[in-house]
């Protein structure tokens, strides 16, 4: 009967966490899946998630269906923390926010919801983009291409060449955008840069999707959330998914959110109502327990104030591993060539420009293991492993 079914290829990047799992070089260095690791390669359970844990294991009670879309008050926490708590469109009720099963599941709900009430819209996304981006929008019926972003020549954003391809796009067609921490280049639009774009989204009537998946790994938390807000400001309606995956370390629970700014208070409880059918037609309804938790951290000041840290914690060690791997390429190349791109792109990615070949040759002959297009996670470098990644990165370039 399943003659004709193809066999699936697998993900790219966690076959490659498995070859790495099998790899039985004891110095093996995985900087593959984007997935934060604590300084001493761990995925790190919060303090702060730990005492919200804690805190409702005392009265967990009973576990009914959740509203369809989500718990209030974790829904009213992801406004905040998106937009700011004193946000005009935060106070005038007209976000439309839902919780989704992570970031991946705001995408797909967003995804249904536009592919019904915009038929004819095509996604644009950027070149390159996290690969799932092109799979969500494409199994809604979505038909998805790119515009230019990154410049390999730079090691930057090509910024005049996406904001022209922005400028012929149909009306209504749809652009995602990367709010920070781009996944995964780490090539970020200037505060300028977006404030330039926002004319251009408007004249075109676009649709903007913006992607916030590292909030907080960039340059903090309000800092990441800059794009969401100027948008707002400025008038512009569009969709935001947001992850909370990484900043809490709680990938396995499937928290994130998705909000779309409109109008006005009518427009965003219409929205929310046929969001809310879209959500029904998947998945009815979502989980408890992480959402239970996030909330728990969101609205409690003192929980909340310890996990702003936490991530200032996270943040600031990518950063000097960044710095670390920067200062020994310096040192062996002598300017010879530049790697400054480490220190201006990111979160917790880099592109590093290694291409293919070479990426094999740091995984075959040295056990770092980077995803085939050349895309480092600098969260799986430590102090105890970054002399080798960059000792190396130094051998197959030399
Ligand atoms: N968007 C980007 C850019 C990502 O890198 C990821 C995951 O890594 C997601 C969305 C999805 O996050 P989640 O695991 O919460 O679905
Ligand atoms: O880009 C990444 O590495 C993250 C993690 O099937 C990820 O998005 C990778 C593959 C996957 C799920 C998550």
């Amino acid at each position: 009967m399943f003659s004709h079914v193809p066999p699936y290829e697998g993900d790219p990047i966690l076959s490659l966490m498995e070859a790495f799992q099998a790899d039985p070089r004891p110095h093996k260095v995985s900087l593959s899946i984007g997935v934060y690791f604590d300084g001493e390669g761990r995925l790190p359970v919060l303090p702060s998630v730990r005492q919200a844990e804690t805190a409702l294991s005392r009265d967990i009670g009973a576990r009914p269906y959740l509203p369809i879309e989500g718990i209030a008050d974790f829904r009213a926490a992801v406004q905040r923390l998106l937009f700011g708590a004193g946000h005009e469109a935060v106070a005038s009720g007209r976000i439309a926010t839902l919780q989704t099963l992570g970031g991946s599941g705001g995408l797909k709900v967003g995804a249904d919801f536009l592919r019904r009430y915009f038929p004819g819209a095509g996604v644009w996304v950027s070149d390159p983009t996290w690969d799932n981006h092109r799979a969500i929008f494409e199994g809604a019926g979505l038909e998805a291409r790119s515009y230019p972003y990154y410049d390999p020549a730079t090691g930057g954003l090509c910024f005049d060449r996406m904001l022209a391809s922005l400028d012929v796009l149909p009306r209504r067609s749809i652009v995602l955008l990367h709010a920070s921490c781009h996944n995964p280049t780490g090539v970020d639009l200037s505060k300028t840069q977006w404030q330039a774009l926002i004319p251009v989204l408007r004249e075109r009537e676009l649709i903007p999707f913006v992607d916030i998946a590292y909030q907080g790994f960039g340059d903090g938390l309000d800092e990441d959330a800059f794009a969401l807000r100027a948008l707002a400001d400025a008038g512009i309606q569009f969709f935001a998914a947001n992850s909370f995956s990484k900043n809490f370390s709680m990938y396995g629970e499937r928290c994130g959110g998705l909000s779309v700014v409109c109008s006005d208070r009518a427009a965003a409880d219409t929205v929310l109502g046929q969001l809310k059918a879209t959500v029904r037609r998947n998945y009815s309804t979502p989980p408890t327990h992480g959402a239970r938790v996030i909330s728990r951290v969101l609205n409690d000041p003192a929980l909340f104030a310890l996990w702003r840290d936490e991530t200032a914690a996270m943040r600031q060690r990518i950063r000097a591993m960044r710095e670390r791997l920067l200062a020994v390429l310096d040192e062996k190349f002598q300017g010879r060539r530049d790697f400054g791109y480490l220190v201006r792109q990111r979160g917790m990615f880099s592109y590093t420009g290694l291409d293919e070949a070479q990426v094999a040759r740091l995984r075959d002959d040295h056990a770092v293991y980077l995803v085939r297009s050349g895309r480092m996670c600098l969260s799986g470098l430590t102090g105890a492993n970054v002399d080798h990644v960059a000792q190396s990165m130094a051998a197959v370039l030399a």
